[in-house]
């Protein structure tokens, strides 16, 4: 399994998820009626007929849509990936495809290409560009897979042949290297089928990795579910896709957004456990990021901008043996990161092993004083004097440089 894992993955840890498709022209309603669910399954929830929803197509026309403005966003925001919905589960492909002419290119006045342009604005910022596809459930294929409507008298193989994965072949050719393809909901996938995508991904693109919902256990790496987080550090590898306010696809009555605060303890939580997190913007009609999610990305950018070391090629240290509620650890070779989320005077710590060499503050290399002892009961301690916060400042990172390459932590005495 870990062979497929790429380096840019592994230490990149932090990428930006893109919902767009004809669900973006509703923003959560269709006919006055409003869905409750999230919002790119407007089309499955409200029941809407195929003719009308198709008809969408003709009104999708975002020319505000500037992919160097989104990609730099990402890149300023301290990501270093991005995964784009090429076909969500409407079946509307958000490029120029010739195997289906329900795309953006062909049936919209928009007449441009998202994936091209893309591909161009990551080139130029450095960002790896990955594909989003939903190899199962395709609701405007009479064949594709819908969820809670059997399947008795479709034939979904030939949904499968004729359309997913000659558009699987499409993405792999058309835009140069696509780092990953972020397969989605397998569905009734058989693992014959599995198997098969994978073969024909891995054959066209060794070096294209696949989201853990290829179906059948096949993927590179663990898609946990939608904004869940291993209680754990999990011993592979993993990514949390997660949303910022409550849906993935735009919803105008969707208010629900996440704190910066509740971010950034996200971020380092899951990057803590050895995981990525893949968060999401739901760009609007017009093509453009809703602005509390610019807001929120810019806020976590400047966070990255200065502590990105304690994020980025860390791995998650042993379980450290006492429950802190006030932070997080990370760690590279002889170096332990502690992220401290709550306002102290001090952090004290138990049970380290290594010998400390040098302490700091991450953001701007002020040196602290630490504190060695060996407590009454044998147990060694680091106090270490933390200074004030800055006012806006929500994870204060402390390095610490230690003796050894990896953190050592001594069980609890009897
Ligand atoms: C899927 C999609 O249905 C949804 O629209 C969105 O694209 C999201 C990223 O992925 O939803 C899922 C898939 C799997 C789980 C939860 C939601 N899961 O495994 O818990």
């Amino acid at each position: 399994m870990d062979d497929s894992i790429e380096q840019w993955w592994s230490g990149g840890k932090f990428g930006l998820f893109i919902h767009w498709g004809l669900y973006s022209l509703l923003a959560g309603e269709y006919k006055n009626q409003r869905t409750e669910n999230i919002a790119e399954w407007i089309l499955h929830d409200l029941r809407i007929p195929l003719p009308e929803y198709e008809q969408l197509a003709g009104q999708f026309n975002p020319t505000r849509f500037d992919a160097d403005s989104i990609v730099k966003m990402a890149k300023d925001a301290g990501m270093k990936y991005l995964v784009f919905t090429s076909k969500h589960h409407e079946g509307f492909a958000l490029y120029r495809s010739d195997v289906s002419g329900y795309n953006c290119v062909h049936a919209s006045p928009f007449g441009r290409d998202p994936i091209a342009e893309l591909r161009k604005a990551c080139d130029r910022h450095g960002i790896v560009l990955c594909l989003y596809y939903s190899q199962a459930q395709d609701w405007d294929d009479p064949n594709g897979c819908e969820d809670g409507i059997g399947g008795e008298e479709k034939d979904f193989s030939s949904y499968f042949e004729n359309k997913c994965i000659p558009q699987i072949k499409e993405l792999l050719t058309h835009y140069g290297p696509i780092g990953l393809i972020w397969l989605d909901t397998p569905m009734y996938m058989s693992f014959e089928q599995s198997s098969k995508l994978k073969r024909i991904i891995k054959g066209m693109q060794p070096h294209c990795m696949i989201s853990g919902r290829i179906g059948n256990s096949l993927g590179d790496y663990m898609t946990t579910g939608d904004n869940f987080i291993p209680a754990l550090p999990y011993p592979g590898a993993f990514e949390v896709p997660a949303t910022i306010n409550s849906t993935w696809g735009f919803n105008k009555f969707d208010t629900n957004w996440k704190s910066t605060e509740k971010i950034l303890r996200s971020l380092v939580k899951i990057v803590s456990r050895g995981g990525n997190y893949l968060l999401n913007v739901g760009p609007t009609a017009d093509g453009t990021v809703p602005g509390e999610s610019v807001r929120v990305l810019k806020e976590v950018g400047d966070f990255m901008a200065l502590n990105g070391d304690s994020i980025y090629d860390t791995t998650p240290v042993p379980l450290y043996p006492y429950d802190i509620d006030w932070g997080y650890f990370t760690s590279k070779p002889g170096k332990l990161y502690i992220h401290i989320f709550e306002k102290m005077d001090s952090a004290y710590l138990l049970n380290i092993a290594n010998k400390p060499l040098k302490v700091y503050r991450l953001s701007d290399g002020m040196p602290l004083s630490l504190k060695e002892r060996t407590t009454c009961e044998g147990d060694s301690s680091w106090l270490i004097k933390l200074p004030a916060r800055g006012g806006s400042e929500i994870d204060q990172v402390i390095c610490v440089e230690i003796e050894g390459e990896s953190v050592v932590f001594e069980p609890i005495r009897e």
